[in-house]
């Protein structure tokens, strides 16, 4: 079997998407998610002008090689676009792989090890009474796991608490120019026990609650939000610092035994390793499109499970069904997997993707079609096309950036 046409297709039902799609000479197609919240035209390019050329002739059954090729052959590794990239190529030719061989692709990782896959749904409140209701609407819609995101007194807008839909994913701006919002680390610090308290206080002890920090505080101050939140036991606390300094994980490891979970913007295995090989985390959150494929993804899995780590892919609404049935099929067959982020995604982009996976009661499973069973409505995709839209930057009152 050769690769006889590959092609990258934009669209935006809503939020963009970057789509590849590679076709053998035997008629089959594989799609890959190559979209990059923010960047997506960087990837689009670098598919285009640097990988799409060399993809075609080669045999698409050759996972580990092209892998490799495209890693190694770059001279340049690493980095979100590049990994993004090479991540579209991968799962396209996974899907290949086990169309070709009339299995979904979990039964080529290893098959099932589980029955069906658990997800955390996102709830968010401009104030509490706010957030305890989304949390409440998630519990209805089966949730077994929710993440509490909370305006803080005082801020205009924070990460995860949007003011247009309950879905907790960042608004996207469709604009030239991202929009600028404002953070103040102590009020948050002085807010986020109170959060939790009355989310204990309404829901009791026993429901899984996760919260997304986003990189926002120095590694003294995620000590602090970690102790401060241990009486309320989370099931998480995600990305409390900027983890390209490893040390930061070490401080904050050592005052506080709350759940740790980094990794969302990591693009390689070695963003992790002491992370892991110290255990200074208890879940990895790289999502396939973002880590550089399944290929790539599965490794990690298998090296965070010798330290007793689990797997927590990234799924937000910028993740697309492409990227998120991978993700489905992988979580279904590792050993240790611990939980799936999943908000779903609008009616349009489920027509433009139509995708085998199911979402049923809080839990998703990736469904029997060959392959990783996604359908893209090309016609419709096209009737959407590309609008530039950024994510917000964070500036402190005095005006200083800060991470967002
Ligand atoms: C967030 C993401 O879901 C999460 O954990 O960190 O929503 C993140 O803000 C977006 O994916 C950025 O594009
Ligand atoms: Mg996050």
């Amino acid at each position: 079997m050769r690769i006889v046409d590959a092609k990258v297709m934009v669209t935006s039902p809503g939020r963009n998407f970057v789509t590849l799609e590679l076709t053998t000479d035997e008629g089959l197609t594989g799609l890959g998610d190559a979209t990059l919240n923010g960047r997506e035209l960087a990837v689009v390019s670098y598919l285009e002008d640097h990988v799409m050329p060399l993809l075609v002739g080669l045999d698409p059954h050759r996972v580990e090689d092209t892998w490799q090729s495209l890693y190694r052959g770059a001279y340049w590794r690493r980095g979100p676009v590049t990994m993004a990239a090479i991540a579209a190529v991968d799962v396209a030719l996974w899907d290949i792989k086990a169309k070709a061989a009339g299995l979904p692709l979990y039964q080529l990782l290893g098959g099932a090890s589980r029955d069906r896959v658990g997800t955390y749904g996102h709830a968010n409140g401009r104030d509490i009474p706010e957030l305890l209701d989304s949390v409440r609407a998630r519990l209805a819609e089966g949730y077994p796991a929710v993440r509490v995101q909370s305006g803080i007194p005082g801020l205009k807008a924070v990460y995860g608490v949007s003011s247009t839909d309950d879905s907790g994913s960042p608004v996207m701006h469709q604009q030239a120019r991202p929009l600028v919002e404002d953070w103040d680390t102590d009020a948050y610090l002085r807010h986020m026990p109170n959060v939790l308290e009355a989310v204990r206080a309404e829901f009791g002890p026993g429901l899984p609650l996760l919260h997304d920090a986003h990189h926002r505080l120095t590694p003294v101050q995620a000590a602090r939000l970690g102790k401060d939140l241990e009486p309320y036991h989370l099931f998480w606390l995600e990305d409390c610092t900027p983890a390209e300094n490893q040390e930061a994980l070490r401080i904050v490891r050592r005052h506080t035994t709350t759940p740790l979970a980094v990794g969302e913007v990591f693009n390689t295995v070695y963003d992790y390793q002491a992370l892991i090989t110290e255990q200074l985390i208890d879940y990895v959150r790289s999502a396939v499109t973002h880590f550089g494929g399944v290929t790539p993804l599965r490794k990690l899995f298998d090296f965070a499970a010798q330290y007793q780590i689990r797997s927590a892919i990234h799924g937000p609404q910028d993740i697309s069904p492409v990227g998120m049935a991978a993700a489905v099929h992988l979580d279904l067959a590792v050993h240790n997997f611990g939980i799936q982020e999943y908000s779903g995604h609008t009616p349009l982009t489920e027509e433009v993707f139509r995708h085998a996976y199911t979402f049923e009661d809080g839990y998703l499973h990736p469904g029997e079609a060959p392959g990783i069973g996604v359908e893209l409505d090309e016609e419709l995709a096209a009737a959407h096309p590309y609008e530039a839209a950024y994510l917000p930057v964070n500036r402190l009152h005095d005006g200083t950036v800060h991470d967002w």
